[in-house]
């Protein structure tokens, strides 16, 4: 379903033309109210009213995570804190966390939003939603939760952890639409086997699963263990929180973006280029609507493509493919570049091995050496060593052969990979660089 009809379906120059509109007047506010980006306009030596075209925007000087840092915790809002009423926070693995506020208007923008992505993925009033994503200062609980209220639907506010109780709720209260991250998903999954519950004894239609990486073959392994339509759902507390692009159930190719709020750009990495349509690169975006945390031009180190083709399901919206993995935990591993949803899906392809891997980055006499951890079943492992061992040479092969990496496989006994109730860590890195 379309929750916005006029705003998901408007023709391209109508939305263009808006675009360029709410970009001028975010860009004079921040000129005005935020002395960081007053500082950075002007060394640039640039002023908002020189912006005369969305192309133009390639002339503003690039926001980055440091920058945020660096103003911690509230010198980028762009409002008074009278008028802040609510403040989120991504924990960040490294350094000091990012500090996001918003205004009442940011709630509604972003909860109608998150009504737009629930839509898009198959929820409608008369839905229950059982919202396992974390609540807190994390934006996934939250966000969810208004834009489930928003649509009409019910929300179950269970939030990630205590996983037995989640299946007694999904088992009573009859909850139909699952949002939380895939990586805890697969955890609820097991779960409910070890309870002696299947996920087809549940009412489950579709789930709305984001906030980290994973490979279309984990989505095949997700829909085929849940018996479900699997969404994906991507955003970041920086821009707004979920609900910044979704994929729509019909194409499942391909996260739309709310384009009506935010400008996304694909740059080179290395030099900050814009690049055409359709090549991989670093995603940046620009907010045009946000009152209390306006961002420009942000860098979110997350690797995608932007395709502007029309999509089956009538949106005009700008799709963005499956992200790949963020810049900073992509493996170079002897010069060749590789991110762990690459890995994931040579892994999920292999009969007999689970969704639970981690990778591990070690640095012996100067050459990076990658060990692939990955859990097999219960039948499997107790399977006779040599079985195991040809295995795991199988699997060496198969990465090789795929993404022309060496690695050594290392199959685990299951449960042996640590199971987490948000994002999944993926890569240990030993490396000490
Ligand atoms: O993860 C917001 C969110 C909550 C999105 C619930 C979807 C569902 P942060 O904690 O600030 O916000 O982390 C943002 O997570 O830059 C990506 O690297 C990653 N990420 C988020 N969604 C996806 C996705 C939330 N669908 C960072 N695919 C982003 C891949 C994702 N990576």
């Amino acid at each position: 379903m379309i929750y916005d009809i006029e705003l998901e379906t408007m023709p391209r120059e109508e939305l263009e033309a808006i675009q360029l509109r709410r970009l001028k007047t975010t860009l004079e506010r921040v000129y005005f109210t935020v002395p960081f980006y007053n500082k950075k306009f002007k060394d640039a030596g640039i002023l908002p009213g020189d912006i005369k075209s969305l192309e133009d925007l390639k002339f503003i000087p690039f926001t980055t995570k440091q920058d945020l840092r660096d103003n911690y915790p509230y010198g980028m809002f762009a409002v008074p804190m009278d008028n802040v009423v609510r403040i989120h926070a991504s924990s960040g693995t490294t350094g000091t966390p990012t500090v996001v506020g918003y205004t009442s208007r940011d709630i509604d923008t972003w909860a109608e939003l998150m009504a737009r992505s629930l839509a898009a993925g198959g929820a409608s009033r008369g839905d229950i939603i059982h919202n396992a994503y974390g609540y807190g200062l994390f934006t996934g609980g939250l966000g969810v939760h208004y834009g489930a209220e928003k649509l009409g639907a019910s929300v179950i506010p269970v939030s990630g952890g205590n996983s037995k109780r989640q299946i007694i709720i999904m088992k009573d209260f009859g909850p139909t639409v699952l949002t939380a991250t895939p990586s805890y998903i697969l955890h609820l999954a097991e779960v409910a086997e070890e309870m002696g519950f299947s996920f087809e004894d549940f009412k489950f239609k579709c789930g709305i699963f984001g906030a980290e990486p994973w490979s279309e073959n984990m989505r095949r392994e997700i829909e085929r263990k849940l018996h479900i339509s699997a969404i994906d759902i991507y955003g970041l507390s920086e821009v707004i929180g979920p609900g910044v692009a979704v994929e729509c159930r019909e194409a499942k190719n391909g996260l739309h973006i709310a384009e009506d709020h935010f400008i996304p750009e694909i740059i080179n990495p290395e030099t900050g280029e814009v690049l055409p349509d359709g090549e991989t690169g670093e995603l940046v975006f620009t907010s045009i609507t946000k009152e209390a945390f306006p961002i420009i031009r942000y860098r979110t180190r997350d690797v995608t493509s932007l395709d502007r083709t029309p999509c089956v399901c009538g949106r005009s919206l700008v799709r963005m493919k499956k992200v790949k993995g963020r810049t900073d935990d992509m493996l170079i591993i002897r010069g060749v570049n590789v991110f762990p949803s690459q890995i994931e899906s040579v892994l999920m392809k292999v009969d007999g091995i689970e969704p639970h891997y981690q990778l591990v980055v070690d640095r012996e006499d100067k050459l990076d050496k990658l060990t692939v951890m990955v859990e097999v079943g219960e039948r499997l492992f107790s399977d006779e060593v040599k079985r195991l061992q040809t295995l795991e040479k199988k699997i060496s092969n198969d990465i090789k052969e795929y993404l022309g990496i060496s690695a050594k496989v290392k199959l685990v006994e299951p449960k042996r990979i640590v199971r987490s109730q948000g994002k999944a860590v993926r890569v240990i890195d030993n490396r000490e660089i």
